[in-house]
């Protein structure tokens, strides 16, 4: 049994660092082994605080030598501090520590993946490195020298510009970089290996030249273009939207295997996952392609909106999150198709965030405390936090928004800076008051609204009334809430001077339009205006009317959710009753006209509205999921569309073929996707005929798109041509890592009754790695999402062993794959009885991390 209670850190606790850290000097011994750290900062008291000792932080360092101003000093230790009294004013501190990268399987600090040595410092990591001021408010300049083995590590990269290098003894090389900018320690990075480099220029807006550097495993350099296109689109987007140029002189990307989380932002040195590095046509799908381009710009974006301005302290991690999120988003938007990058971004926060936001790990964007800070890295920080500033956008106009950037830098260039910091610049630039919008920072939980219309013919009065509530509120205080809408008339156009944006601002409140002729339908939340849920008693027609007629793609697409919602959770209470679903004419002749319109609405927005909504979104709408019901009705829908609309489903198919080789457009993309999106329907009615045509579409494919969504289809279905597929894709991509991981993924994601078993086995395959965050994320994570096949007494006992096992190599993935049991009050007492169980042996289990402790603490309190 657990006994010691990590401690909780407190926002309202934050208080300024006693001492300031002005310039850095490292050197790193690297080799085989152990790691030397010699340490020389230049430190001040701040002038700011009372005098006190100096606490600095360390992590599983052996400490060899400490000395102030070149003279040994007594000093004091525990596992995770070092204190020296008795300070001057001003002062160089000298230490020299040892650390051991070779045995760091936490992946945090400096740790080695199989082609050299890589570095991942956020939230705090680099304190596993040397002792230091590990927070995010101590900002200095920093010069780095590596020394290591010349043949095994040819490549040494640290931030900044590279200053001088040369050779050693034995074989051994060095190389020194600094970066002129000042930055908290956990922007630093140091990469040592043997890297292949893919290297090109940016010219900025004013003329001076970037070169930008792409390092890979050697043999990959023809999966880098597209990253580095991405970089360079992403550079030239930035000066143009935000007027926002590059400061540096080198900008390196380094891509590595192992890697907690996606990317990382370290100033002019990002380490990235590989997975938003490497793609090639044949290993790398079109949403590989749009996820590269938006991670490698999001990690650009960072060096204003985190680096140049950084956070204060981490409970404002979304000041430079939700920001930056919401700078990818657009960034993709433009450079794809905006209509349907809303809707993917909409259906992945209600797919991840509304039920976090509804669970034991809810917590406002801006968190007021927390155990382990890595466990707040939530789709709440990063992707509510994009919406609210969406919102804050949405209320002061695009212009007002820029206006409040430019205040944001002019005001807060080299500084760390608090939420407040950043909402002031916009308030100062706009006029805006944003008092009451505050609240989007500091509540957990998803508003709802209840929306009533009443229309008084005789006047020509057409009113709504609003109500919104939030039960995770701490008050009931009413938030700020921006809801574009307009009005359609019976023949589906907007009633003029309808269209336009609502501020509500009280708990409930009426908004009326006069001079209507006709009760209107209203379409609510257009373009998901606010993070909210909305519920307002719209009949089949008036949501037909919208799917056919809305001109704003993302409430169309939202009107068939709606449709498709209702129809399911209804026929999941029918079967858990006993009886067969009904589906209605009506909605088959909606999806079948929707078919019809991919020439005026575009192939990619047919094939996202016709996809229902996930499983784990509809779960959200149900007090208590029956998880075996909610599936079979949503196959049953699938399954009835598929029959009803073969011949639509088989034309659309044959008429999307691709005209020649691939080509990577959207527009190409789109017709991928929506012929793709048929083709998972044919599969439904698993004819001998289809199941040939997937696996020719499988074996003939020139794309990883069409031969993945092929395996994808057949992966969902019960016949030999399904393991025929696997067997062979196997086969032939097996030492492409990223691919291996989406054979994983495709299995531990199937509703075939034999999952549970077959990921089981597969955690004893060469393909399986625990101690790899990607490999654990494919296999075990993905299977933890599938609402079907994980909630069972067996799958939660399966999940909480391998998390047992995985949190003494590497507690942050450990934590994110506890996560799977967020949701486990919202099932029947049966399940909650064994899910119970398996997180009490998690939370029992000798030397638990805190990462999952505070996890499963939350889960079980
Ligand atoms: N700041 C990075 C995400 C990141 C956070 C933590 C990490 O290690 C614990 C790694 C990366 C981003 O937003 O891209
Ligand atoms: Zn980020």
């Amino acid at each position: 049994m657990k006994t010691d209670t990590p401690p909780t850190i407190y926002l309202k606790d934050y208080t300024a660092p006693a001492y300031l850290v002005d310039t850095v000097d490292l050197d790193f011994v690297i080799a085989t082994g152990a790691t030397t750290v010699s340490a020389t900062l230049a430190m001040r008291r701040n002038p700011a605080v009372a005098a006190q000792p100096l606490v600095l932080d360390g992590e599983e360092l052996e400490t060899l030598s400490v000395a102030v101003d070149g003279e040994k000093v007594p000093f004091s230790t525990t596992p995770t501090t070092l204190t020296i009294a008795d300070l001057p004013d001003a002062f160089t501190l000298h230490t020299v520590v040892r650390i051991d990268p070779d045995r760091n399987t936490r992946l945090s600090g400096l740790y080695r993946s199989k082609d050299g040595y890589f570095t991942q410092c956020e939230a705090q990591g680099f304190r596993r490195i040397t002792w230091f001021l590990d927070r995010p408010d101590v900002m200095s300049t920093y010069t780095v020298t590596l020394h290591a083995d010349k043949a095994t590590y040819p490549v040494l990269l640290a931030n900044g510009n590279p200053v001088a290098s040369g050779e050693e003894a034995d074989g051994r090389h060095w190389a020194t970089w600094n970066d002129p900018f000042r930055k908290p320690a956990y922007l630093f990075a140091l990469v040592a290996g043997k890297l292949d480099g893919l290297f090109d220029t940016f010219q900025t807006a004013s003329g001076r030249s970037v070169q930008l550097a792409i390092y890979v495993e050697p043999g990959k350099l023809d999966q880098c273009p597209h990253a580095m296109a991405a970089l360079q689109k992403s550079m030239k987007w930035d000066e143009e939207r935000f007027g926002l140029e590059c400061d540096l002189d080198h900008y390196m990307i380094v891509a590595v295997g192992d890697f907690n989380m996606g990317a990382m932002e370290n100033k002019g040195l990002n380490i990235f996952n590989t997975k938003y590095v490497l793609a090639r046509a044949d290993v790398a799908t079109d949403v590989d392609f749009e996820n590269i381009d938006r991670v490698v710009a999001h990690e650009y974006f960072h060096n204003w909106t985190g680096n140049r301005v950084t956070c204060r302290d981490w409970f404002q991690l979304s000041l430079k999150e939700g920001l930056t999120v919401f700078r990818d988003q657009e960034f993709g938007a433009d450079l794809h198709n905006r209509q349907t990058a809303r809707i993917r971004e909409v259906r992945g926060l209600r797919a991840a965030q509304f039920p976090e936001d509804a669970g034991p790990m809810a917590h406002p964007i801006r968190p007021a405390s927390f155990v382990e800070i890595n466990n707040f890295y939530t789709s709440t920080v990063y992707e509510k936090g994009a919406e609210v500033i969406r919102m804050i956008q949405t209320l002061i106009g695009r212009d007002g928004f820029r206006a409040g950037m430019d205040e944001y830098f002019r005001r807060h260039d080299g500084q760390a800076v608090t939420c407040e910091d950043f909402v002031a610049a916009m308030a100062a630039a706009s006029g805006f008051d944003f008092t009451q919008f505050m609240r989007w920072y500091n509540q957990p939980g998803t508003p709802h609204l209840a929306v009533d219309s009443v229309f008084e013919a005789k006047t020509g009065r057409y009113t709504l009334h609003i109500k919104q509530s939030n039960p995770r509120a701490s008050d009931n205080h009413p938030y700020l809430i921006p809801i574009r809408i307009a009005l359609f008339d019976a023949g589906g156009q907007i009633i003029a001077g309808s269209d336009r944006t609502l501020l509500l601002t009280e708990n409930s409140q009426q908004f009326h339009f006069d001079g209507i002729a006709a009760e209107p339908v209203p379409s609510l939340l257009r373009d998901f205006s606010a993070p909210v849920v909305l519920d307002y008693a719209y009949t089949p027609q008036q949501l037909t009317l919208l799917l056919a007629h809305e001109s704003d793609p993302f409430n169309a697409w939202e009107a068939g959710q709606r449709l498709a919602s209702t129809l399911i959770l209804d026929a999941t209470a029918a079967i858990a009753a006993g009886q067969a679903p009904v589906w209605p004419a009506s909605f088959v002749d909606a999806a079948r006209r929707l078919l019809q319109t991919q020439a005026e609405r575009g192939a990619a927005f047919v094939a996202e509205a016709l996809t229902l909504p996930g499983e784990s979104t509809l779960a959200e709408a149900l007090d208590i999921v029956d998880p075996d019901a909610l599936h079979a009705a949503r196959n049953s829908l699938r399954r009835h569309l598929a029959e009803q609309l073969e011949g639509e489903f088989a034309g659309l198919y044959a008429g999307l073929a691709p005209h020649g080789a691939y080509t990577p457009s959207s527009e190409e993309a789109g017709r991928r996707a929506l012929r793709n999106t048929c083709l998972a329907y044919l599969l439904e009615l698993n004819t001998p005929a289809v199941r040939q045509l997937a696996l020719q579409q499988f074996r003939s494919a020139d794309n990883m798109t069409d031969q993945f969504a092929a395996l994808a289809a057949l992966a969902q279905t019960e016949c030999t041509e399904r393991e025929t597929a696997l067997a062979e894709f196997y086969q032939r991509w097996q030492h492409e890592a990223l691919v291996v991981d989406k054979w994983l993924a495709v299995q531990s994601g199937s509703r075939l009754p034999d999952t549970l078993a077959t990921v089981k086995r597969l955690t004893g395959h060469p393909a399986f790695d625990i101690g790899n965050p990607n490999k654990v994320y494919a296999l075990l994570r993905n299977f933890g999402a599938n609402l079907a096949r994980f909630h069972t007494p067996a799958g939660y006992a399966f999940l909480a062993e391998q998390t047992q096992l995985l949190d003494g190599k590497n507690p942050q993935v450990a934590s994110r794959l506890a996560r799977c049991f967020d949701r486990w009050k919202k099932f029947d007492g049966e399940r909650q009885k064994h899910a119970r169980l398996a997180l009490e042996s998690i939370r029992d289990h000798q030397g638990l991390s805190r990462d999952v402790l505070e996890i499963v603490n939350r889960a079980l309190g």
